[in-house]
């Protein structure tokens, strides 16, 4: 089991995440953690979860998506509860706690070239608020040629909300309830945009309010496994939207609750284990 180490957030990654909406937070898994999560994210490939798809299934090489993976399987649960994610959230939105939303583990195996479309989280999600984020996780030294993360800096603070749509087929608009996507890749250079290089254990933690999405992998044999946490905070309210991603099963929330359920526990500061915490409804590995 690796062992607890705080985060290393300094004032200015806190301050980088609120201006421009995505931080990188280097080796916020250390290398313990690392190998359990590639050993764990090799083992569940073979056991999919409830959600798992195939993104851009044309592409030659696969684009595995797998959901709320934390409520079945211990390594998966140890990385949304007990890891530093869920404290480097905490700190980069300046919240005082934070209740776990989901996880998505994303691979893009080589030859998986398409590109994660532009956009924005929130308007998927049964979510509103500010501190609202995901804390993406590289298990595979990650660069541009293999599916690196970009973010349009300081969207998340530009009252923009953009439509959702079906990540399988990128041109099918999900809703009429938020304005058209901009061509961010036809204007690049009219967005200042972030992206870095990361090394195994390197995470990107970004708004669900920042533009965001990722080069294809067009390599021939380096893999991408991350994992993305999401994670809410405070001022995050339950909320219902024309079109939103599947839950799990009903939280149980109305409209304009706190995101307390147990679904979406708290997850920092550690409360104090209580029997639904310390074993979800199954666990492959243990
Ligand atoms: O991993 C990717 O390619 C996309 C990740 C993403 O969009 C997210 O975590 O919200």
């Amino acid at each position: 089991m690796p062992q607890y180490v705080p985060p290393c957030i300094e004032r200015r990654d806190v301050e980088a995440f609120a201006h421009d909406g995505a931080v990188c937070v280097r080796g916020l898994f250390d290398s313990s953690w690392v190998e359990r999560m590639r050993q764990a994210i090799d083992r569940i490939e073979s056991i999919p979860g409830p959600f798992r798809e195939r993104y851009s299934p044309d592409d030659p090489g696969e684009f595995l998506s797998d959901k709320f993976l934390w409520t079945c399987n211990s390594d998966f649960r140890a990385a949304v509860l007990d890891s530093p994610a869920a404290e480097a959230a905490c700190r980069l939105m300046r919240a005082s706690r934070v209740n776990v939303f989901y996880d998505h583990l994303m691979v893009k195996e080589p030859g998986a070239i398409s590109r994660t479309p532009w956009h924005q989280d929130l308007n998927y999600w049964p979510v509103e608020g500010e501190q609202v984020c995901s804390v993406w996780i590289a298990f595979d030294p990650v660069d541009r040629s293999n599916g690196a993360m970009e973010f349009v800096a300081g969207s998340h603070r530009s009252g923009r909300r953009y439509q959702p749509f079906d990540f399988r087929h990128a041109d099918a608009v999900e809703t009429d309830e938020f304005e058209p996507l901009p061509d961010v890749d036809a204007h690049r250079g009219e967005f200042r945009i972030l992206t870095w290089d990361l090394e195994p254990g390197d995470a990107v933690v970004f708004s669900a309010l920042t533009l965001h999405g990722a080069a294809g992998n067009a390599t021939r044999d380096r893999r991408r496994r991350a994992l993305s946490i999401r994670y809410t905070g405070d001022d995050a309210r339950f909320v219902k939207r024309k079109k939103m991603i599947r839950l799990l099963r009903d939280p149980g929330l109305h409209v304009g609750d706190r995101m307390d359920c147990e679904l979406f526990p708290v997850a920092w500061p550690p409360p104090a284990r209580t029997a639904s915490r310390a074993r979800p409804d199954d666990d492959s590995e243990a």
